[in-house]
């Protein structure tokens, strides 16, 4: 027993010890439904719609991993899951993958016997305030009281910006971003804290957004993506992969819109692997030819999945900075379908 590092870790990394971790994709395949731990409701990243349905960025990871798998982007169940409870739910078996903006830290990947398959956003913790405080820096925010959701690598890093900066706060702490927007907007706490992304979606959601500022300042580096268990290797390659396809159509020019006339093949031979009409890459995997072609048909490619969800046209309006391809200045990089 050697955590100290993380809360609820002792638990987790029990559970994940002794968890059946191999064979997650037989039983993905034999139950015929994708088991998706997501947020309890981040409008943008995951939150049922007006009819029920889940949408948004991480709900899009997990519809293109149902479709990659089975063949069918709907076979899945969503798991909402908050900071505290989502290892444990990985752990234990309840959910196959976790799609739930988590950051892939040292002790989560090694201590807590994750797996993070990739990074689908690059983000990083920023501050937001109601505009009348008159803040222009986090560095003058000593003596604030500051909102947090516990469990979350952003507990630990506020502590380490005050602490270094020599300023003092006092932590309201709560469990789910819908309970930090109430007692944000109730006043209970001067200042709401977590990812810079999702402050950008939970500010879109107000009445009026205009009224707060998110601060210039982002004190740490949160490469968010899926993650699976430990030793759960083959199911690993799968999550890893489809994302990897999803960035690859991009960066290939594979759209929602030209994917079936080029499912019919083309004159590029890495086209032709990542669609399946070329190579066995399918069968690497353990899953159908098409594989890949129905990752990216589930929600377009990684770059519209990020338009449609959260980018500069939606109310949230994130740009793509540094989750721009490669070829474009960004982070974003898959391996080569080979
Ligand atoms: N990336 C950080 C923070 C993740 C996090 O919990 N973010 C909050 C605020 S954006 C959230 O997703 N809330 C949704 C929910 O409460 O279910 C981590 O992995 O610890």
């Amino acid at each position: 027993m050697k955590n100290t590092v993380f809360l609820g870790a002792l638990t987790v990394a029990g559970l994940a010890a002794g968890a059946a971790a191999a064979g997650t994709l037989d039983d993905v395949k034999a139950r015929g439904k994708l088991n998706c731990g997501v947020t309890t409701g981040l409008v943008g990243f995951a939150a049922p719609n007006a009819n029920g349905e889940w949408e948004g960025f991480d709900v899009a990871v997990c519809r293109a991993v149902a479709a990659a798998a089975l063949g069918d982007s709907t076979a899945v169940e969503f798991v909402p899951t908050t900071g505290k409870t989502r290892f444990t739910a990985l752990a234990s078996g309840e959910i196959d993958m976790l799609a739930r903006n988590t950051t892939w830290t040292f002790s989560r990947d090694v201590d807590l016997k994750f797996e993070f398959t990739g990074v689908n956003y690059y983000d990083g913790q920023g501050f937001m305030v109601p505009k009348e405080l008159g803040v222009s820096s986090a560095k003058e925010l000593d003596g604030a009281t500051v909102c947090i959701q516990t469990g979350t690598t952003t507990e630990l890093n506020l502590a380490d910006f005050f602490r270094s900066n020599n300023i003092s706060y006092e932590p309201v702490p709560i469990e789910t971003n819908a309970e930090a927007q109430q007692q944000y907007l109730a006043g209970a706490c001067d200042v709401y804290t977590t990812d810079a992304s999702g402050l950008a979606a939970t500010r879109a959601t107000f009445d009026a957004p205009a009224d707060h500022v998110l601060l210039p300042e982002i004190i740490s580096k949160e490469p968010l993506g899926p993650l699976v268990r430990h030793g759960d290797h083959e199911w690993g390659d799968v999550v890893r992969w489809t994302l990897n396809a999803l960035i690859t159509a991009e960066e290939l020019g594979v759209t929602s819109a030209n994917i079936a006339e080029m499912s019919a093949g083309t004159s590029n031979p890495e086209i032709n692997r990542l669609l399946g009409t070329e190579g066995t890459l399918g069968e690497m995997l353990g899953l159908s030819a098409d594989w890949g072609k129905n990752a990216v048909a589930a929600g377009g490619n990684y770059g519209e999945v990020f338009a449609k969800n959260i980018g500069e046209d939606t109310p949230i309006g994130l740009a793509r900075g540094l989750n721009a391809q490669w070829t474009e200045g960004g982070l974003l990089y898959s391996p080569p379908f080979r």
